[in-house]
């Protein structure tokens, strides 16, 4: 071929790159979730949003209007004026929290995802043709006791969700009266005071899923649409290892942003983001285990910036009203409790997705 004739290929082909139809096939969701997932060679982060590094772009801190709850600190988590919120320039209704847990806090609802969660008559993913009922009944008590190496790790690896409340059906996708159990108090607690802390409103905490994700692990794009009420955001708390998520938008064909999501994360997905895509594509190992931190630091000053600007207008409880498993908060700073948990941390994320089901003032579905 002529010098030429190269020349006018590679003008084809740039011409071709720079087309739109190109472009958007190359940018679907898909295709980012592929770029993210794949093993070797490892990919370039480097368009992940990072919101421990305050030079990423498209992101913006926002504060909250949080004089209210200064004295209402919630145990396990750091008091809200200390708290970092973002907004994604893209993605209007999605927000960010960076992690808001102490370290004692991260344990709490680590241990109560792997210990108490994955409990009947809560709904497991275990299959009863793989496992016995002892197993799908009480996971954590199973996998404790089991002394074999082979079934230890089979049985780690096969916990892939449970779900709480409203127990999510993921054949029909649709909840029902009859597949229900009583949603975790403090979970629903946990849910009900960042609604407030960010001015969201009323909330009421009725379904979850509680996922594990061993490292390499992966969740494909979905939209969470089985609600009825889908204006009431979606909170989604991340602990252990770290993820790589995807927030994209009502369709497929929308290029997704990618965020880390590190231990504590929070992200809430309120207005138009409550029915965007989103996925995980990739769980990797932290570079830091802030969680697994003894003894308890105290990493925010004692007093809020303003006391002054103290005024109780909002309604949350007084520190006798958590509904905290307390004596489960204070066996979480002790070492020897946790080292059982840690073990199961170190190669593992695990994430808790609550939603609220009904419209405000419906009883029942
Ligand atoms: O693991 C996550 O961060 C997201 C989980 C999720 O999207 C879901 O449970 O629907």
């Amino acid at each position: 071929m002529s010098t030429e004739s190269t020349c006018h290929l590679a003008g084809i082909l740039e011409i071709f790159a720079s087309n739109s139809i190109f472009k958007q096939y190359e940018i679907m969701f898909k295709d980012s979730f592929k770029f993210y997932k794949a093993k070797w060679p490892i990919p370039d982060f480097s368009d992940v949003l990072d919101f421990n590094d305050n030079t990423t772009k498209g992101i913006v801190e926002f504060g909250l209007d949080v004089d209210s709850i200064y004295e209402a600190v919630m145990p396990g988590l750091k008091p809200v004026y200390s708290w970092k919120c973002y907004e994604i320039t893209d993605r209007p209704g999605l927000i960010f929290i960076r992690n808001p847990f102490t370290p004692q806090g991260q344990r709490y609802w680590m241990t109560r995802c792997v210990r108490d969660y994955p409990k009947r008559p809560n709904v497991v993913n275990l299959n009863a043709k793989l496992f016995p009922q002892t197993v799908i009944d009480d996971w954590w008590s199973c996998y404790q006791n089991c002394s074999d190496k082979d079934d230890k790790r089979r049985m780690k690896v096969a916990m892939r969700w449970t779900t709480l409340g409203y127990h999510h059906d993921w054949d029909s996708k649709h909840y029902s009266e009859r597949m229900k159990n009583k949603f975790p108090d403090d979970l629903a607690q946990l849910s009900e005071y960042f609604s407030k802390a960010l001015r969201l409103g009323k909330y009421s905490a009725e379904a979850a899923i509680v996922n594990y994700y061993p490292i390499g692990t992966t969740l494909a794009g979905h939209t969470d649409h089985s609600e009825s009420d889908l204006e009431a955001p979606l909170f989604s708390f991340s602990f252990g290892q770290t993820a790589i998520f995807l927030i994209g938008g009502t369709t497929k064909e929308e290029k997704p942003s990618a965020l880390f999501l590190r231990s504590g994360d929070v992200v809430v997905m309120a207005k138009q983001s409550r029915l965007c895509y989103h996925a995980v594509p990739r769980v990797m190992k932290a570079n830091i285990e802030n969680w697994n931190e003894f003894p308890i630091k105290r990493d925010v000053p004692l007093e809020p910036p303003n006391p002054k600007k103290l005024k109780c207008d909002i309604d949350l409880p007084t520190t006798d009203d958590w509904q905290l498993d307390t004596k489960l908060f204070e066996n979480c700073a002790d070492e020897n409790f946790w080292s059982p948990f840690r073990q199961f941390v170190n190669d593992s994320r695990i994430n808790i997705n609550v939603r609220q089901v009904l419209k405000e003032g419906q009883e029942s579905l």
